[in-house]
Parts: C-alpha cells; sequence; structure tokens
C-alpha cells in the first residue's frame, strides 16, 4: 500500500546534504526555543561553572541531563530553574550537599525564608508582561514558572504588590475590553492563589503579633485581594487569620472572638450589593468587641459612602501600612 505522506517527505528532500549528525547534536544542544540548553548555555544562565555542573551530576546526581545522540548534556528548563535557586541557597550560605537535588517547591522555601530585602532591586516589569502573554497562550506552566520564579526574585512584599496585585488590575481591564476571556481571569486567580499559598506556608504565627481576619461578605466572591493582603501582613509581622470569600457576618464575628483578633478586614469589589454590604458592615460594628477595629478594602470599599470612624477604609498599599501601625502589641 503506498504511503501518500511519505512520498511527499520523498519529493521534498533537498538536493544538498542535511546536515551532519554532529551539527544536529550541537544545534539541539544551544537551541532555547525547544527550552534545552547546553551545558555551556546552563552555566551562563545560572552563574555555576561547567566543573561544578559536572561534579554535582556524579555526586548528588543532579541535575541529570538528557544526551544527545554525540553524548552532549542537555538540560531542561526546570533544571535551569532549580539550578538558579540552588546557586541563591549557596549565595545565602548554605552548603551544596544541603541543597543540591532538592525540589524547586523545597529550594523555593529555603531561598525565601533566608533572603532579606532582594538586592540588587530587579525590576518586575518584565514579569508582569511575560505573564499576560502567557496566559494569552494558555501556557499554564510558562504562567506558574513566572509567578514562581518572581516570587522568589523579589520577595514576598514585592511579589504581591508589583506582580499579582497589577496583573490582576490589567487582567480586569483586559477582559472588560474583550481582550481575555474569563478563563484567563480563573486561569490567573488559581495560580496566583497556588503562589500566595507557598509563600504563606513560610510564615508561622508569631507569639505577641497583633491578628487580623480576613474575610469577604456573603456573595461576594473575589477572594484574591484578602489573599494578596495575607501575605502583605504576615511580612508585615501580624499574624492573619484567613476565613475566605462568602462569609455569613456572624460567623464573622464567632471567628473574631474565638481567634481573638484585633481587626477584621472585609474586601469588597464593585461588584459587591452596597447597600447589602453597608447593612453588614453596620451590623458588624454593633456585635464585634469594641477592640476590634473594622477595615474595608478593596475598589468598593471608598464607594460605600460610609463615613463612620470606626471603619476604616483601606484603598492602597500605604493605607494598608497605615492600618498596620494602628494595631496594638500583646505581650508575650
Ligand atoms: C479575579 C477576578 C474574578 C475572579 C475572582 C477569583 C477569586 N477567587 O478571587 C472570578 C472569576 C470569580 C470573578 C468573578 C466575577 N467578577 Co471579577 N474580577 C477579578 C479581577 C480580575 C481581580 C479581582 C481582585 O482580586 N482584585 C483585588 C485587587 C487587584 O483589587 P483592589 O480592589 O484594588 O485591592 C487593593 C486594596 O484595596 C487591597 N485590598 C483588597 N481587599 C482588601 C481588604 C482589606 C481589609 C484591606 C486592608 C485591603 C484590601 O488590596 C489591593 C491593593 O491595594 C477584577 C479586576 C480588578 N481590577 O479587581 C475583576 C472584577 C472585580 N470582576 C468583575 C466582575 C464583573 C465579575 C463578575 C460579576 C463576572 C460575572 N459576570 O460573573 C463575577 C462576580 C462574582 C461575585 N459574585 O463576586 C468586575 C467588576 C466591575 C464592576 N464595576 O462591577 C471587575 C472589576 C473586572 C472588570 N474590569 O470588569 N472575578
Amino acid at each position: 500500500m503506498s504511503n501518500p505522506g511519505a512520498e511527499r517527505s520523498a519529493r521534498s528532500v533537498p538536493d544538498r546534504p542535511g546536515p551532519t549528525a554532529a551539527e544536529r547534536a550541537s544545534a539541539e544542544a544551544t537551541r532555547p526555543a525547544q527550552e534545552r540548553y547546553s551545558i555551556r548555555v546552563t552555566s551562563r544562565l545560572t552563574s555555576i561553572e561547567l566543573d561544578t555542573l559536572r561534579m554535582w551530576e556524579r555526586r548528588y546526581g543532579f541535575p541529570r541531563p538528557e544526551r544527545t545522540s554525540g553524548g552532549s548534556r542537555l538540560y531542561s528548563q526546570a533544571d535551569v530553574e532549580a539550578l538558579k535557586l540552588i546557586k541563591r541557597a549557596l549565595d545565602q550560605g548554605y552548603r551544596a550537599g544541603e541543597v543540591v537535588g532538592k525540589s524547586v517547591a523545597e529550594l523555593s522555601k529555603l531561598v525565601l525564608v533566608s533572603s532579606q530585602a532582594p538586592s540588587p532591586a530587579p525590576t518586575a516589569t518584565p514579569t508582569v508582561a511575560t505573564v499576560l502573554s502567557a496566559l494569552t497562550r494558555h501556557d499554564l506552566a510558562r504562567v506558574r514558572a513566572e509567578l514562581r520564579q518572581a516570587a522568589v526574585m523579589l520577595g514576598p512584599r514585592r511579589f504581591v504588590v508589583e506582580v499579582v496585585h497589577p496583573l490582576c488590575a490589567r487582567v480586569g481591564e483586559l477582559w472588560s475590553d474583550g481582550t481575555l476571556e474569563v478563563r484567563h481571569e480563573h486561569m490567573l486567580s488559581e495560580c496566583s492563589f497556588a503562589q500566595l499559598r507557598v509563600l504563606m506556608s513560610a510564615y508561622e504565627d508569631r507569639p505577641g503579633a497583633p491578628r487580623v481576619l480576613l474575610a469577604t461578605l456573603p456573595d461576594e466572591r473575589h477572594g484574591l485581594g484578602l489573599a494578596m493582603l495575607e501575605v502583605y501582613l504576615a511580612t508585615s509581622h501580624v499574624t492573619p487569620v484567613f476565613l475566605g470569600v462568602d462569609t455569613p457576618a456572624d460567623q464573622i464575628v464567632k471567628a473574631a472572638r474565638s481567634h481573638e483578633v484585633d481587626a477584621v478586614g472585609l474586601s469588597v469589589t464593585l461588584v459587591s450589593d452596597l447597600d447589602s454590604t453597608k447593612r453588614h458592615v453596620r451590623w458588624l460594628l454593633a456585635e464585634l468587641p469594641r477592640r476590634v477595629s473594622l477595615w474595608v478594602g478593596g475598589a468598593g470599599g471608598a464607594e460605600l459612602g460610609l463615613h463612620d470612624e470606626a471603619v476604616r477604609i483601606v484603598g492602597t498599599w500605604r493605607e494598608v501600612d497605615e492600618a498596620i501601625s494602628t494595631l496594638p502589641r500583646r505581650a508575650t
């Protein structure tokens, strides 16, 4: 039986000879489009010496690159990412034996926990652009990788303020003008939540730190603002108590009492029914213990027209800082 595909490809073979096996191997070894990198490129990308890469492979079995037919090493994008984190951990004082071979998740945590302010300060702008472009291509792996890398490079606070917040705002705009669809927004929300959760796993309750309960009222499903705030508070030595979205007001009061919080933070978007939100806020003011402050943040907060000095309307990160500065310090 004839095979038309084979015939077509046989006809299209050019007259001049194709590349030799060695040429193909060498081209493959340096072709970033396939996300495979030669040892030389990997060394340059990660600032790790060629000999060190070979030695780790022998000693720790990592990285274990693929080989071309000619035997040259081909490192994957994941190898490069892990190696960059290993390099950061080494720069922070870890020994190779402690970090080489750990997973990217473990390394990210190590590097974050031990990093002070990242220096020199890298800029977040390329990340926002790259994530948006990956979102439009449905390249979920790239979205996750970019967010993970930005979190490590910038640190949790800058990651929230300079990456997740502007990304959400931009995706909201692109969604309302029809450039992006709801699936893009869901994808970004899920990936952002996941990364914010990883960041939170590095924090534990600090004895003596003030506590802030975070929730949204019934029918408000936007929780990313709260998840950002959770990380932001944790980096400000405040213990966040994340209750989540769509929470009945009486449950917020009960949780505020049982967790002995100093403030309750509500996130309100423009989607919220503002009259019902106002009623809930007034009810909360009456029911919460007097020493518990009430913060209302998110784009809908300012639209509520609440002029009650017991309610703090918070719209910017600076205002979040001001609100934090009013929290009492507890005796340990
Ligand atoms: C992600 C998202 C979703 C996700 C939410 C996922 C999740 N689990 O959170 C999903 C897909 C569920 C969703 C659904 C909807 N969404 Co939506 N969504 C967004 C998006 C892109 C980001 C939301 C967000 O996280 N904002 C948080 C940050 C980015 O916003 P922020 O308010 O400025 O917050 C700042 C501060 O106020 C502070 N902060 C926030 N909260 C708090 C709380 C406290 C206590 C403090 C101190 C500080 C603080 O943090 C930020 C930094 O300063 C926004 C776009 C946008 N610009 O917000 C649209 C947006 C809010 N959604 C919109 C709409 C229309 C909807 C839907 C009605 C769509 C639909 N037809 O189904 C539904 C409604 C669902 C509901 N009943 O709540 C519109 C609202 C427009 C309007 N004027 O009404 C927006 C603005 C998009 C747009 N441009 O059209 N959405």
